[in-house]
This record gives C-alpha cells, sequence and structure tokens, in this order.
C-alpha cells in the first residue's frame, strides 16, 4: 500500500472526555514534573551550582510528555540537546537527572559527558549527540536492530527545526522509510534555531512535508496540545509496531527563554514571548481538569509539593555525591584487551 501523503491535523483532539482519570493525572503529574525541575536545573546552573551549560524546555513540556508517555521500557527514546526531561519522562530517578547535571561520579555516565547530555542506559534513554541531529543516525540505527531481531519495541527520536535543515536529517529519515523502520520522529518545532528564525531556514509551511521525500506519513499537531501530540504519537508507535515503518511528527511550539542559559534571546520580540508563555502547555491541561473535576485544587497543590520534595532531595543527593576520581579518566574509553 502506498504511504500516506503528509497531511496537517487541524481537527481537535476528543479532549479529556473519553480517556481515564489515571490517564490524565498520569501525564498531569509529567508536565509538572518536568517544568519544576527544568525551572530548577535553571536556578541551579545561575547559582554556579554546575558548569557546561542548560537547555531549558519550558514551554515544551506538552510536545515531550506527549509524545513519550506510555511507552514501555523497553522502547527507545533518542533525544537532543534541549530533552534532559526525557529520562525523567522515561522514569530515570530524578537523582540520577540532577547527579548528571552536577557531573558527579553517580550520574549514569560518571560524570564524563556535557550536563544536559544525558542518556539513562537501564530504561534505553540513549546519550544525546552534540551534534545537531546526530542523534537522528544513532536512533535509526537502533531501530534497524531491532528490526533485524525481530523485536516490536519502537524509537522516538527528538529533535528541532533547526535540525531538518541538515543533511543527518534527511540521511537517517530516508534509510527508515526504506528499511520501514519502528520509529517515531518528532520534531519539536519551536521556531528558532538558536537565533535563527524558522523562515531564514525554509520556505515550508509545515515541517510534516519533509515525509514526502522519505515515502512515510508526516503530520503536524499543536505541540502544546499534549493530549493532541500523545494521541498522534500513539496513532504512530502502534504503526511501527505493527511493522509499517516510521512517522514525522511536527509538534508547533516554543521555547520560552533562550537559546540556553547563556543566551539572552534578543532576537525575538517580547510581544512573541508573551503571546506564547499565554498559550502556556501546562496551565491550559491544568485547566481543563480542573474544569472537568478530574484534578482538584488540593490535589494540585499536593502534587506540587510531592515533586518538589522529590526534586529537593535529587538535588541534595548530586550535591553530596563525589565527582569521579581522576583515575578513573581513561575507563570505558577504550576495550579491555581479550574483552
Ligand atoms: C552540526 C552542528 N551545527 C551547529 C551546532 C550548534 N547548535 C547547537 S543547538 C543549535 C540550534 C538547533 O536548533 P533546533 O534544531 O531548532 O533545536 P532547538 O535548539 O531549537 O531545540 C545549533 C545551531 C551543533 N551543535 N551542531
Ligand atoms: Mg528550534
Amino acid at each position: 500500500m502506498p504511504p500516506k501523503s503528509s497531511r496537517a491535523v487541524t481537527d481537535k483532539s476528543p479532549g479529556t472526555t473519553a480517556r481515564s482519570p489515571e490517564l490524565l493525572l498520569g501525564i498531569y503529574r509529567l508536565l509538572l514534573k518536568c517544568r519544576i525541575s527544568d525551572e530548577k536545573a535553571r536556578i541551579l546552573f545561575r547559582q554556579g551550582k554546575y558548569g557546561g551549560n542548560f537547555y531549558s524546555a519550558v514551554g515544551q513540556e506538552a510536545t515531550n510528555v506527549g509524545a513519550a508517555y506510555g511507552l514501555r521500557d523497553d522502547d527507545w527514546i533518542a533525544p537532543s540537546h534541549r530533552d534532559w526531561t526525557s529520562n525523567i519522562i522515561k522514569g530515570a530517578p530524578l537523582k540520577f537527572c540532577f547527579a548528571q547535571l552536577f557531573a558527579k561520579a553517580t550520574s549514569p555516565d560518571r560524570g564524563r559527558s556535557s550536563p544536559a547530555h544525558m542518556g539513562y542506559p537501564p530504561l534505553n534513554v540513549i546519550t544525546p549527540a552534540s551534534s545537531i541531529a546526530g542523534q537522528l543516525s544513532v536512533g535509526t540505527g537502533v531501530a534497524f536492530g531491532l528490526k533485524k531481531h525481530g523485536r516490536d519495541s519502537v524509537v522516538v527520536a527528538f529533535f528541532g527545526d533547526g535540525a531538518t535543515s541538515t543533511g543527518t536529517f534527511h540521511e537517517a529519515l530516508n534509510f527508515a522509510g526504506v528499511h520501514k523502520l519502528p520509529c517515531l520522529y518528532v520534531c519539536a518545532n519551536n521556531r528558532w534555531a538558536e537565533s535563527v528564525p524558522l523562515r531564514l531556514q525554509t520556505a515550508l509551511e509545515n515541517l510534516s512535508d519533509r515525509a514526502k521525500a522519505y515515502g512515510f506519513p508526516g503530520v503536524t499537531v499543536d505541540g502544546n496540545d499534549v493530549l493532541a501530540v500523545h494521541d498522534a504519537a500513539q496513532a504512530a508507535v502502534t504503526r511501527a509496531r505493527a511493522g509499517e515503518g516510521p512517522t514525522l511528527l511536527e509538534c508547533k511550539t516554543y521555547r520560552w527563554y533562550g537559546h540556553s542559559e547563556i543566551d539572552p534571546a534578543k532576537y525575538r520580540t517580547k510581544e512573541e514571548v508573551e503571546g506564547w508563555k499565554k498559550k502556556c502547555p501546562l496551565a491550559a491541561f491544568e485547566k481543563q481538569l480542573l474544569d472537568k473535576k478530574i484534578l482538584t485544587e488540593a490535589q494540585k497543590g499536593q502534587i506540587a509539593s510531592e515533586i518538589t520534595a522529590e526534586i529537593n532531595a535529587a538535588v541534595e543527593f548530586a550535591e553530596e555525591s563525589p565527582y569521579p576520581d581522576a583515575s578513573e579518566l581513561a575507563d570505558h574509553v577504550w576495550a579491555e584487551r581479550g574483552a
């Protein structure tokens, strides 16, 4: 059967009606956990508690949570530099997420990689590549391996709008189309690649149209509507598990802060930023749940204080953890002779 052509999803998702309160509250809790953890990571960086840099995804939580919520432990995530919270969504304990930022010996990579470039091998979160779109090649390679081994796990690979202008993006998606790989490519189109606006990257209206070139479906959704993202992602994951191949999912969203914590983002207007803050994905979903009485004010406070307590304990763990010893420097770099 020929692949469906790219299409933009304009119809609204069914909303909260036909879904269980457990699912909705699970999504809400994760949105909030990502928001508070990300804001905490920014504060800690500005306090000089860790070095390197941090790439906040505040404003984009519905894209990350909606796309990855409900993945199985044996599914994979290939995150980008902005997706530190992918680890939280996949279920990595917060103490390891903060230990990673602090480059401590208790972090998954024992303090080796750039702070925000976190992977979590026990739950199949791949360490992000520093080169834009590099994680698409790695994630596509993993999907190729899954198919070869006859597994029904899937790979969800995240990247930005800027990544779609690179050759690596083209090579990875082209290969996935040829081999019908079990991959969901999630583009967080936040309209900026550092200081380059979308209009200077491409003449396309919808980046999902790029999927046409690779022979698989492309879908565009409101990336600030967590249920719309979740529905589209679930459909793509079902398709991938059934051996029907990849999907490109474009989520239109916005990052509230600069490209990183050292970018004052003077290239954007105040009006643009304020306009997007009014479309806050967390506030919008919270309102839906409160209106439907799925969430109460008391529960809301309870969930927030549970998350805050977990974050505080995680930061304490990270602060108290030792740095790796210099004698470890060359460990895990070369294979052991005879191994
Ligand atoms: C190959 C390569 N070129 C440039 C950079 C520097 N760089 C890091 S992030 C970034 C912008 C990426 O924009 P986008 O893909 O839209 O992701 P976003 O940062 O908006 O999430 C650039 C240019 C890099 N890391 N790798
Ligand atoms: Mg971008």
